[in-house]
C-alpha cells in the first residue's frame, strides 16, 4: 500500500496534493508549523518538525512512507538536507518539485546577492525606502541596516516589534497581484525591493510591479543544496508516481 509523504509549504506543494487526492493515491502533506493559519487541504497534514534527520528517518519508517516528494520552498535547504540523509538512511524513493529560479526581463534592474548576509551588506549607505519581502524569518539580519524606511510584509501579525526602528508592517499572504503590489509600493515610496529568488507564482507580482514603476530589485540566490532527483511540475511528480510500482 503506498504512503506518499509531501514536505510542503509552497504553492506547488497545494497543487499537488490536490491531484494526489483526485487520484485517491495515500498522501500526507506535511507543514513546519511556521505560521498561525494554514489553508486547508484535500489530503491529512501533519504541522510540525520531526526532529532532524533521526527523527524523519523514524517518521518514515514508523508510517511506512513509500515515497517521498520534496515540495518545499527553494530557501527551505535545512528540510531538504535532512530529506536526502532521511532517504539514503532508509532507502524511501525521494524526488524533488521546485520551482525554476526566476531570471531577470527586459527592463529589470536587478542587483544579484549570493545571500541574506550580502543583501544586508549592500544596503550600506544613505537612508532608503526598502520594500522587505523576505518574510519574519531574517528580519534581525537587517537590523545592521537602521537607518532605512522599511515596508515589511508578513504572513502573521509579529508577536514581538521588528528589530528595525522605522518599519511598516503589512499582514498578508500571497499569492500576491501586480497591481496590488504595484499599488503598494507607489503609495509608501518604495525606491528599492529586497527578494528572495523564490520562483514561482506566488511571490512574483513585487518583480513585476518593480518592473513597471522602474525599481531596483535586491535578488537573494538560493542556498546550494546537494543533488537529488528534481522536476518542475506536478504531472511529472504523477509520472514517477506511477512509473513506480504503486501497488494500486
Ligand atoms: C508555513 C502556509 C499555498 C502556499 C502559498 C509560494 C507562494 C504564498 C509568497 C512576499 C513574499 C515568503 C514567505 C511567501 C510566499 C506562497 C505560499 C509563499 C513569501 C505560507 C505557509 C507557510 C509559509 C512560511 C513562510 C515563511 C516565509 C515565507 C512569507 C501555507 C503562507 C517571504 C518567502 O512568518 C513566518 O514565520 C513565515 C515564514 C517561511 C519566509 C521567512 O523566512 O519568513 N513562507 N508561507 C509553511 C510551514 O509551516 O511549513 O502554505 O498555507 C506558504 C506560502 N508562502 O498553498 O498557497 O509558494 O512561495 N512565503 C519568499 O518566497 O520570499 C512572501 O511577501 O512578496
Ligand atoms: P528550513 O529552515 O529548511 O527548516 C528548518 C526546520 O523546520 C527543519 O529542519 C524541520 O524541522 C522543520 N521543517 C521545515 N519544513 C518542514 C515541513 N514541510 N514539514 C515538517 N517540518 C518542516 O525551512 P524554513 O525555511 O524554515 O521553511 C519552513 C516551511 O515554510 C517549509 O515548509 C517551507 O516550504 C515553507 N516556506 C519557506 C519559505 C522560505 O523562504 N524559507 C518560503 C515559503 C514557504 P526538524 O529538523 O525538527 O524536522
Amino acid at each position: 500500500m503506498p504512503h506518499i509523504l509531501v514536505l510542503g509549504g509552497t504553492t506547488e506543494a497545494s497543487l499537488l496534493a490536490q491531484r494526489l487526492a483526485e487520484a485517491r493515491l495515500p498522501a500526507t502533506l506535511s507543514y513546519a508549523g511556521r505560521v498561525a493559519r494554514l489553508r486547508s487541504q484535500p489530503v491529512p497534514v501533519r504541522v510540525g518538525g520531526f526532529g532532524g534527520v533521526a527523527g524523519l528517518t523514524d517518521h518514515l519508517r514508523r508510517e511506512r512512507v513509500t515515497h517521498l516528494v520534496d515540495a518545499t520552498h527553494p530557501f527551505a535547504a535545512t528540510m531538504s538536507g535532512n530529506a536526502i540523509a532521511a532517504c539514503a538512511a532508509t532507502g524511501v524513493p525521494l524526488l524533488a518539485l521546485t520551482r525554476p529560479a526566476w531570471q531577470p526581463e527586459q527592463g529589470d534592474d536587478w542587483r544579484h546577492m549570493p545571500d541574506i548576509p550580502a543583501a544586508v551588506a549592500a544596503l550600506a549607505g544613505p537612508p532608503r525606502r526598502v520594500m522587505l519581502a523576505i518574510g519574519r524569518m531574517h528580519l534581525d539580519a537587517f537590523a545592521a541596516q537602521p537607518q532605512h524606511s522599511y515596508l515589511l510584509r508578513l504572513v502573521d501579525p509579529p508577536e514581538v516589534a521588528p528589530p528595525l526602528p522605522d518599519c511598516h508592517v503589512i499582514v498578508d499572504r500571497g499569492p500576491f497581484t501586480v497591481a496590488g503590489d504595484t499599488a503598494l509600493m507607489r503609495a509608501h515610496g518604495i525606491d528599492l525591493i529586497v527578494s528572495k529568488n523564490a520562483g514561482g507564482s506566488g511571490a512574483e507580482a513585487k518583480l513585476a510591479a518593480a518592473r513597471a514603476l522602474g525599481l531596483p530589485v535586491m535578488m537573494i540566490g538560493r542556498p546550494p543544496l546537494p543533488d537529488r532527483a528534481e522536476v518542475h511540475s506536478v504531472d511529472e511528480v504523477l509520472r514517477w508516481l506511477h512509473g513506480a510500482d504503486l501497488g494500486v
